[in-house]
């Protein structure tokens, strides 16, 4: 989980919660997420390739750890971050991914379209997701400098690509609970 001490979620929520709820979707996600089965595209920009390769090593330890089959994960390389929601798109349809993760760094000293192309870039992603009902999951970091981008890819359970990787199979996941769930109203009127 991500967060500060502050803001983390208390372990029990999940039982705080059944209690007051017809039904809870997604309440495996704190446990080991299972990636088994899971065909996983992931989106890789070039450009600060020594930071997006970090994160592509830790997306792939995360996967790894998620027990994804290495024959279920395709890497698709692009120039840049701005490139990142068209090849999301092409892998969450036709190529038929049940989660995209997209890795990228955008780093503010670096140049002064940094606003556009992370804007775009964020947009974008979102629009892919929305588009195509398949998870895409922003591993793109978005900072003032080197330092700081270099800090979110260390090879460690902190790397921002083994986040984004975590958080690609708990969607899917959670959208194949959902997707099995009965909608409260018709289980009511079944019930009723
Ligand atoms: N692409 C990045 O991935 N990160 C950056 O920091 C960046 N900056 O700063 O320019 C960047 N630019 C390239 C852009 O993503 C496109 O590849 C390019 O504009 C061609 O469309």
């Amino acid at each position: 989980m991500t967060g500060s001490e502050e803001t983390q979620l208390s372990p029990d929520v999940f039982d705080a919660v059944s209690g007051r709820v017809g039904r809870q979707i997604g309440e495996g996600l704190l446990a080991d997420a299972d990636g088994r089965g899971l065909r996983v595209g992931i989106a890789c920009a070039l450009f600060n390739g020594g930071i997006t390769q970090r994160l592509l090593d830790g997306a792939l330890a995360g996967l790894a750890t998620a027990s994804v089959d290495r024959a279920d994960i395709v890497v698709a390389w692009v120039p840049g971050a701005f490139e990142l929601p068209l090849a999301a798109e092409r892998l969450a349809g036709a190529g038929g991914a049940d989660a995209v993760v997209c890795l990228g760094a955008v780093i503010r000293g670096d140049t002064s379209h940094y606003d556009f192309v992370a804007g775009q870039c964020a947009s974008g992603l979102a629009r892919v997701a929305l588009d195509t009902g398949i998870p895409v999951i922003f591993g793109v970091l978005t900072t003032e400098n080197v330092a700081q981008a270099l800090e979110r890819a260390r090879p460690d359970e902190t790397n921002k690509g083994r986040e984004a990787a975590q958080s690609a199979v708990q969607m899917a996941g959670m959208l194949r609970d959902l997707g099995r769930s009965t909608p409260a109203r018709a289980a009511r009127s079944v019930g009723a």
